[in-house]
């Protein structure tokens, strides 16, 4: 689960709900789990946990659902990617999973570096040099959020979330998430809301659809 809420992530995710423009497509492509802000247009499994939070002061929560149980949780498919392209990074808000590789690239024909570090803090994750066409991987072995930077271009900036389970998103403008096929269990749902709120709730899954509201 994710130890850390951000006020700035939870801005950058604020700005990404008020401006949905062609930048962020990628960006839900490339995240792990739902698009983020997707919301009531996600496809929905007959096995999926359904829900709302709340969203405050206009900011989108982030919303994660980890065991509680012993059942083993899916492995994502595919890794997650961070790309820098025209001047930007792709997406602006990307999840991984720790334990598992994430993939940075430089697809502009300049250099940047990516600097990561957890959020609000100088505790460095990792910063390298990346020249056109570069490939870096990094495993998050901690969760949190970590802030993005790249030293070269001060305007450009992203945040990674780094959670221990595959279902993690970002709830659309109405506070409502979507986690397809959970397996049935015991489950602790977390929303990570404005100004370092947290909300946890504890959710049984079984084999249909389940519905949880936390506020
Ligand atoms: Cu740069």
């Amino acid at each position: 689960m994710l130890t850390i809420a951000c006020v700035a992530c939870l801005q950058a995710c604020s700005r990404e709900a008020k401006s949905p423009d062609a930048a962020h497509a990628p960006a839900a492509r490339a995240a792990v789990g739902p698009a983020p802000g997707a919301g009531d247009s996600v496809p929905v499994s007959p096995r999926a946990v359904v829900g709302r939070a709340p969203v405050i002061g206009g900011v989108r929560p982030i919303v994660a659902l980890d065991a509680r149980g012993e059942q083993i949780l899916p492995t994502p498919s595919g890794v997650p990617i961070l790309d820098q392209y025209l001047l930007t990074f792709v997406p602006e808000v990307l999840f991984v999973r720790t334990g598992q590789s994430a993939e940075f690239r430089n697809s502009d024909g300049v250099l940047h570096n990516i600097r990561v570090r957890v959020t609000g803090s100088n505790v460095p994750a990792f910063n390298i040099a990346l020249p056109t066409g570069g490939i870096y991987r990094h495993m998050f072995d901690r969760t949190g959020i970590y802030d993005v930077l790249c030293d070269i271009h001060t305007g450009m900036s992203a945040a990674i979330i780094a959670s221990s389970t595959p279902y993690a998103m970002i709830a659309d403008a109405k506070g409502n998430f979507v986690f397809n096929d959970v397996p049935p269990g015991k489950y602790t749902l977390t929303a990570y809301l404005s100004a370092g709120r947290r909300l946890d709730r504890d959710v049984d899954v079984g084999e249909g659809r389940t519905e949880v509201t936390i506020e």
